[in-house]
């Protein structure tokens, strides 16, 4: 007995998986339909992606140039600036220039003013001579009359002398000629002697060697003001190594106001006598 196998299912049933035949020409077809509109549609929006990436290109480069625009009107401004400033620096040069052409005229002019008050000084001079010798050496001369390398302020002659001499030997050179140490006495003196001693030490005729109290060399009282002295002084200090005493002798500072020193000191000295 022979037993046969039967197999009741379609072969092509069973190998073929996917749609029926008329299924898929049925998409094809439709594919094949759609694809110019597909097309169609991608080129539009590409094109459309592309207009405006365009208009956004188009858009930054105005913006860049105004942008370069704008700088190079800028630079234009700082240019025109410079070019100002350069100006002005040459005028300022041209002024300084000038201004250095007047001082330098100024300079010869006060030379030359110099010059006509040292000649003044030697006629002033020659004219108290002559006056002199006109009054057969009387002292009764004009006002203001001097001798050279005096100078007149108010009714009295000042030296400012250049050497350097001890209080006593000061002392004695002035009264040599004819004069005395200094008798400062009201405020115009006193400003007239800081104006004029230039910052140097200058003995005055003060001193209180005599009597221990201030006296002036023609043996007239000193009245005691402190605006005159330097602060502190006078302080008869005795450790200078000079010698035995104290400070007994008075003279100018720097600063136009007293100090009390040895007597001994070499110090400038300061002659007044009558016009
Ligand atoms: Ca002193």
């Amino acid at each position: 007995m022979t037993t046969e196998y039967h197999d009741d299912v379609d072969d092509n049933s069973f190998w073929n998986k996917g749609p029926p035949l008329s299924a898929r020409s049925g998409v094809s077809r439709l594919i094949r339909r759609l694809f110019p509109f597909l097309t169609a549609a991608a080129i539009l929006i590409l094109g459309i992606a592309l207009g405006a990436s365009y208009s956004r290109l188009t858009s930054r480069l105005w913006s860049v140039e105004q942008s370069v625009s704008n700088m190079s009107q800028s630079l234009s401004s700082v240019e025109k600036l410079t070019a100002d400033a350069a100006k002005d620096v040459e005028r300022l040069k041209f002024g300084v220039a000038s201004a250095k052409d007047e001082l330098r005229s100024t300079s010869e002019a006060l030379k030359q003013l110099a010059t006509l008050d040292t000649i003044s000084r030697v006629v002033a001079s020659l004219q108290c001579s002559v006056e002199r010798i006109i009054n057969n050496g009387s002292r009764s001369v004009g006002s203001g009359c001097c001798p050279l390398d005096w100078q007149s302020f108010g009714s009295n002659c000042y030296f400012f002398s250049r050497s350097l001499l001890s209080w006593h030997n000061a002392r004695d050179w002035c009264n040599g000629h004819e004069s005395h140490l200094a008798i400062i006495l009201t405020d115009e003196e006193w400003d007239f002697l800081k104006r004029e001693s230039l910052g140097a030490f200058f003995w005055v005729g003060l001193s209180d060697e005599r009597t221990g109290s201030w006296e002036w060399v023609n043996r007239t009282p000193y009245v005691m003001n402190r605006r005159h002295w330097r602060p502190g002084q006078p302080d008869s200090w005795t450790h200078h190594g000079l010698g035995g005493g104290d400070e007994d002798c008075a003279h100018v500072h720097t600063d136009g106001r007293l100090n009390d020193l040895h007597c001994s000191s070499r110090l400038r000295f300061l002659c007044q006598k009558h016009a």
